[in-house]
């Protein structure tokens, strides 16, 4: 009896459920295929992280002695989808059942529906198990709730895991230690440097594939060192953990001019596509917190990313789709301007950004949230132009992962389902966070007139523009008492000079 295995570009574990009880005779069915690339149109360097993690894989699979069928996407055969190449291999290999792990896409989840029936074939669609939180788990836990809020989540979380806990508390008494977490960076701290991996002949092979068949997609390809393989990617894992973990919290929400990581694991691309368990990465911080070497507000900060927000977003997801593709609460109709691709802003704060995304596929929490998430909150960008930018430029977008950060932490487009007011900033706490002000055409200090930061203008503007979604919430309570105390000429000066910026905006680009 043979069994096909399907296994998805973002599976990339031995231990992925769909493996788990692979006998002599089954196949391991892998495809590079065109639809996965133009559903967007991704980075370059996203397509090639995946594609040479991908081929590196089935290397591995290949050396464990797994028969792996591997298509390629220039194979002149290839149909161009995963229901195409699935098609194609039953006909080669006549197996008599199809086990994938399921997908972490709706949009895929539904190809995989009509398999059964098209192929005539028992299709077994297993759970994702490398998520700690299992889809019914979380719809019990959200069941009845009218918000939800990811620090209770969190702490069931906590609780059944296991992670930082003395028996029923939580270690040095405190379930989260982010009030510790908000320093800007002085200028004596040093960042660790990267360890880089060098571009071997299967990289090097799908880099030359990339950039002829994807080279108008955004993005650049150059200097290439990020881990691919499994055995370069656990390397990177205790790298971290060793250099950079210990001063990952303190420095979690601060930026620098020409230093994208900081303290940041970039650990998210190799999580997502499954090279990192994201147990193993929890467990490797765990220890080194109980060996001494990293403090707890950093090892608390980091495991709470992944068993809290990380576990809490695709719950959302699973939840609340198909409709929240949709959301949009807040109207929000203009267009994204043509420099979320170029990059040619006098925002200083934007422009940094967008040229770090285009050359590296990354932008750490802090800037995709308080920078380009906000600017987008603050000017009412269409919610489904920014899902796309947000799906396109980062190396580790999924939908599953990408959509609820812009719909509900960023945009607030799904009326506050886990968000408890929006994430709206003025110039003030980009100015606290980082050094980016300092280079800038505008001011941070400069409330209106000549010089005045746009997200001063932009802020007052919005919180006015939306009263009527936004007044009735008690955490906005402040901030309507001091617009209601302000100087109704000087409201009517930063409203005009808002509309005036959002005018300016160059009209929405292709890319
Ligand atoms: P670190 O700061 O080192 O954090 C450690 C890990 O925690 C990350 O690797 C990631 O696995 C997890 N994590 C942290 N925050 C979140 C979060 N909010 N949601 C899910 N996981 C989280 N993350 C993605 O993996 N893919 C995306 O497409 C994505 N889109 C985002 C869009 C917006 C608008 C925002 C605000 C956040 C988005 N994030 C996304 C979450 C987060 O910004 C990235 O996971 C993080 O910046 C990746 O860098 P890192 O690995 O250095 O993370
Ligand atoms: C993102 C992506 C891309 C660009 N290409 C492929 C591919 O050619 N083959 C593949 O198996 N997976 C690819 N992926 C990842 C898939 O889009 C991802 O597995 C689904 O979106 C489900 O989450
Ligand atoms: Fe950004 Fe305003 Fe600071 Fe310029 S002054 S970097 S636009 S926050």
């Amino acid at each position: 009896m043979t069994v096909l295995r399907f296994v998805l570009g973002d599976q990339l574990s031995l231990d992925i459920s769909s493996l788990s009880d692979i006998a002599d005779g089954d196949v391991v069915l892998m495809c590079e295929v065109a639809d996965e690339t133009r559903y967007v149109r991704h980075h370059k360097r996203k397509i090639a992280f995946l594609f040479a993690a991908m081929r590196h894989f089935a290397e591995d699979l290949e050396a464990r002695g797994i028969k792996v069928d591997y298509v390629t996407l220039d194979d002149p055969q290839n149909s161009g989808s995963f229901t195409g190449e699935v098609k194609r291999a039953v006909e080669r290999h006549k197996p008599d059942r199809l086990v994938v792990t399921e997908p972490g896409e709706w949009r895929v989840r539904q190809m995989m529906a009509d398999w059964r029936e098209e192929f005539s074939i028992d299709v077994e669609i297993r759970a994702d198990e490398r998520f700690l939180c299992t889809h019914e788990r979380f719809a019990d836990w959200a069941e009845g709730l009218k918000e939800l809020r990811m620090e209770y989540f969190y702490r069931e979380m906590r609780k059944d895991t296991g992670y930082l806990m003395e028996g029923d508390h939580p270690a040095e008494g405190k379930w989260n230690f982010d009030h510790d977490n908000r320093e800007p960076l002085k200028k004596a701290v040093r960042a660790p440097e990267r360890p880089t991996y060098s571009v071997d002949d299967t990289t090097e092979a799908v880099l030359e594939l990339v950039s002829t068949r994807f080279g108008n997609h955004f993005g650049s390809l150059e200097k290439f060192d990020y881990p691919v393989s499994r055995r370069q990617a656990l390397h990177y894992l205790n790298w971290f953990v060793d250099e950079a973990l210990p001063d990952f919290g303190t420095y979690q929400d601060a930026m620098r001019q020409g230093e994208p990581l900081l303290f940041h694991s970039h650990l998210s691309g190799l999580i997502n596509c499954g090279l990192i368990d994201p147990r193993e990465a929890c467990d490797r911080a765990e220890e080194a917190y109980r060996e001494g070497k990293a403090p707890i507000n950093a090892v608390e900060g980091f495991i709470r990313q992944i068993i809290g927000w990380r576990e809490f977003i695709r719950g959302v997801y699973w939840l609340h789709m198909p409709d929240y593709a949709a959301s949009n609460k807040l109207n929000a109709q203009r267009r994204l301007p043509d420099f979320f691709w170029t990059g040619e802003t006098e925002l200083n704060c934007l422009r940094q950004c967008f040229e770090e995304v285009r050359e590296s596929a990354y932008n750490h929490h802090i800037q995709r949230l308080m920078v380009i998430g906000n600017f987008c909150l603050l000017c009412g960008f269409d919610p489904r132009e920014v899902q796309e930018w947000y799906l396109v430029v980062y190396h580790d977008a999924y939908e599953w992962v990408e959509m609820p950060n812009v719909v509900g932490m960023i945009l607030y487009a799904d009326g506050g389902l886990f968000a408890s007011k929006p994430y709206a900033a003025s110039a003030n706490y980009i100015d606290k966070m980082s050094d980016y002000c300092a280079d800038c055409a505008y001011s941070p200090k400069t409330k209106t007139g000549e010089g005045a930061c746009p997200f001063n203008l932009l802020y007052w503007d919005f919180i006015a523009r939306n009263e009527k979604n936004l007044r009735g919430n008690p955490r906005m309570n402040r901030t309507y008492a001091t617009l209601d105390r302000m100087d109704g000429e000087k409201v009517k000066t930063i409203r005009k000079e808002a509309q005036a910026f959002l005018e300016g905006l160059p009209s929405g680009g292709d890319y």
